[in-house]
């Protein structure tokens, strides 16, 4: 669907975005080859300018006339936008990656992290989606463990940086923190109750289940990535007064036994894992280290001793870079190859 050019008309939907910045810098950094660089927004910031390869681009409107000779459309102003604007892309021979969770699940639209299955872009019928910022810093672990020794089952609870709700959550913890340093009442907008200095076991909303949609996402995403429905997958998503960086507690059961070394072996040679685990110096993965990193870290690889085949660890990525606009740019790096 994409023809092949020595260049590309690239938009971004939420340029001014937490993501969508990043989309722009990370295009940038990787030298993806951009003829012309779309970056639309809201109203709000409209005129704005945003920097890329050396020059200053203007903020166009979203609309749905925005994607005229636009080749690739990476998405991420979030999931009703990518619903009235992706067909639109598609329907004038875009084709959208789209970071929201609008289409994820959707049978016909390919989900992918080109690390675990990249052979599904090719059934993409002008869109694809990019996962959830905390199945993708999972996922990345868990596929080299399930090729080795088959998973059965994935514990999983998340402690996830306020950067994954977007800049007003940044500055909603910024904010708060600031005012409680200074005896000041403090200001509640975006989350429910206060973020600083708290850990709020709430991400996006409440299903009829009991579960949050966030954690729903991490059980039904992987099982479509995986293409496996028998991995058993269950999730506590829960939201912790950092700035960058989604850290997750993992404990896994095999079918096959794995020793912790043998673990560590295996994600040491995974694509897109870095092992970063040495307890004996104190070394183990951690949110402030890996912001601005691209790979997911990985330690405190321990065997669980309570079960015969069970592994537990602690994992680290980069929310906005590996969790979101890397992968995407990833994904359409692929799609030109
Ligand atoms: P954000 O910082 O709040 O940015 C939102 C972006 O969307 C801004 O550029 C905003 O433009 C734009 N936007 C909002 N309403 C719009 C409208 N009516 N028309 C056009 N543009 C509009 O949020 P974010 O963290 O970057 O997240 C954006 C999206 O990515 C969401 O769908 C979120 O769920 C998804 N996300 C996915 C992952 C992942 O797991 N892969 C991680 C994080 C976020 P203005 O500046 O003009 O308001
Ligand atoms: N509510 O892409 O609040 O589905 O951290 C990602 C992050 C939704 C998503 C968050 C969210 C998504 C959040």
């Amino acid at each position: 669907m994409l023809k092949k050019k020595n260049s590309y008309v690239v938009a971004v939907a939420g340029a001014t975005g937490a993501v969508g910045r990043e989309m722009v810098a990370i295009l940038d950094e990787r030298k993806f080859p951009v003829a012309e660089l779309v970056p639309l927004a809201s109203e709000r910031s409209e005129g704005e300018r945003i920097d890329f390869d050396g020059k200053k681009w203007t903020v166009k409107r979203l609309t749905k006339e925005s994607f005229s000779g636009v080749d690739i459309a990476l998405f991420s102003a979030g999931a009703s936008r990518s619903l009235e604007f992706a067909p639109a892309a598609v329907e004038a021979g875009t084709v959208v990656i789209d970071n929201s969770s609008a289409y994820r699940m959707d049978p016909e639209v390919p989900l992918v992290v080109p690390e675990v299955n990249p052979h599904a872009l090719a059934r993409h019928k002008g869109i694809i989606a990019n996962p959830n910022c905390s199945t993708i810093g999972m996922i990345v672990a868990l596929k080299p463990i399930h090729d080795a020794a088959t998973i059965k089952r994935v514990v999983v609870t998340t402690f996830q940086s306020v950067s994954g709700t977007g800049k007003k959550a940044v500055d909603e913890l910024a904010r708060q923190t600031t005012a409680l340093f200074s005896f000041k009442e403090i200001e509640k907008d975006v989350y429910p109750h206060q973020i600083a200095f708290n850990c709020l076991p709430h991400i996006d909303v409440f299903l009829d289940n009991g579960y949050t949609k966030e954690e729903m996402k991490m059980v039904n995403e992987t099982k479509k990535m995986m293409e496996d429905d028998s991995i058993r997958v269950t999730a506590t998503a829960v939201r912790v007064p950092v700035f960058r960086c989604h850290s997750e507690s993992l404990n896994i059961e095999t079918e096959k036994k794995l020793s912790a070394d043998e673990t560590r072996a295996l994600l040491a040679a995974a694509p897109g894992v870095i092992v970063y685990d040495d307890p004996g110096k104190n070394l183990y993965p951690l949110a402030i280290d890996v912001a601005g990193k691209d790979e997911t870290y990985v330690g405190r690889i321990r065997e669980d001793e309570s079960i015969e085949n069970g592994i537990n660890l602690w994992l680290v990525s980069d929310n906005l870079r590996k969790g979101a606009a890397l992968n995407a740019v990833q994904i359409a790096e692929r799609l030109i190859a």
